[in-house]
């Protein structure tokens, strides 16, 4: 196994753990804010050995707009809460999002991220080194259908010791290559009432893929 592979995939073990720690926190109260959740993201990377990728993202309610909010000192708002943190082992950077909801979610929520969801599953099943990544790309765009122009950034992008590498899964002609590793994170974002947001991280293999991160996908409500 390459250096790069088996610390991104330590580094997504890490961020499993700590997502299903932080879910339990936040339905316990234990954290209230955004800043409370992204602290104990960190200060859980720092314990297990490890560093910030980039910094963490907690981004809820009308927050989730953006896509690299800065968490704030404000209680979680009502709404989805976009989940955006990685891991870094000796500097190779790993990379997921999840998004849960803050509140009961509405039918319009749970549609909105269903096709979100949906259409992450479709693009990771397109994976296989050869491949264009722009061809991924606009599979995305074409399963979001009338929400296409609400998703404004690119589909992906390599993981290696810079945590935006190539290959970029979006507008280029890139191709994928065995032994890559790649996200794919589309998204939701209506302003001024939503983001939503699904990220993993997928080694690209001669003969199809491998998802290195495996924290569920399932709509989470933190009643
Ligand atoms: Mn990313």
């Amino acid at each position: 196994m390459s250096k790069k592979l088996e610390c991104i995939k330590k580094g997504c073990a890490l961020n499993d753990k700590i997502f299903l720690e932080a879910v339990k926190k936040i339905k316990q109260k234990e954290l209230r804010t955004e800043k409370q959740v992204a602290n104990f993201v960190d200060s859980e990377f720092s314990k297990a050995g490890a560093k910030n990728a980039f910094p963490t993202i907690v981004a809820s309610g009308k927050h989730a707009v953006e896509w690299h909010w800065e968490p704030k000192n404000s209680k979680l708002l009502n709404g989805f809460c976009v989940i955006d943190f990685g891991s870094r082992f000796s500097g190779y950077c790993s990379d997921m999002t999840r998004t849960i909801h803050i509140g009961k979610a509405s039918k319009t929520d749970k549609r909105l991220y269903s096709l979100v969801k949906k259409t992450q599953e479709k693009c990771i099943k397109q994976i296989n080194a050869g491949k264009e990544g722009n061809d991924i790309y606009l599979l995305a765009k074409k399963s979001l259908g009338a929400y296409a122009d609400y998703f404004g950034h690119g589909l992906g992008h390599g993981l290696t010791t810079l945590i935006h590498a190539n290959p970029r899964i979006s507008k280029n002609k890139a191709k994928l290559m065995d032994g890559d590793i790649v996200t794919i994170e589309p998204g939701i974002y209506i302003p001024n009432v939503l983001g939503i947001r699904i990220e993993d991280d997928i080694l690209v293999k001669k003969s199809g893929f491998a998802v290195l991160s495996n924290s569920t996908k399932k709509l989470i409500e933190i009643k």
